[in-house]
């Protein structure tokens, strides 16, 4: 019967295009959504104590951007020739105070996650930040 053909093959390919547009869009979120988040792969938890440090050199701490753990013990050295301190700029979470040109000074992480900048209290425009993990 012709009559029926059109209709029929209408709703085929509608069928056809909603199924396209429903495997498009379940493939989309499986893909998307699958990822339980990264387990121990990149862990360079020093816990404590293994070569946690921060140098201070010609204005500048290096490394910039230091990851530890929580309640870590990280050593700052001065290899400068002035005195600088390494202090959170919030919260006062941690301070080393002074730390004469060549002498070195330790202070605790925070026990909790979170970034910390922190910058120099005698030359501001010294900044880092320390992330706790
Ligand atoms: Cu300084």
């Amino acid at each position: 019967m012709p009559f029926s053909f059109p209709p029929g093959r209408a709703r085929i390919a509608a069928a056809t295009a909603c199924a396209l547009v429903l495997t498009t869009l379940l493939g989309c979120s499986n893909g998307g959504g699958g990822g339980g988040g990264e387990t121990a792969s990149t862990t360079t938890g020093p816990s404590a104590g293994s070569g946690t440090q921060v140098t201070i050199s010609d204005f500048t701490f290096q490394p910039a951007s230091l990851t530890v753990s929580p309640g870590a013990t990280i050593t700052v050295v001065n290899d400068d020739t002035t005195t600088h301190t390494l202090t959170a700029t919030k919260g006062g979470a941690f301070d080393t105070g002074d730390i004469d040109p060549g002498k070195s000074a330790t202070f605790t992480a925070p026990s909790k996650p979170g970034d910390f900048p922190y910058d120099c209290t005698i030359h501001p425009f010294m900044k880092g930040t320390l992330t706790v993990e």
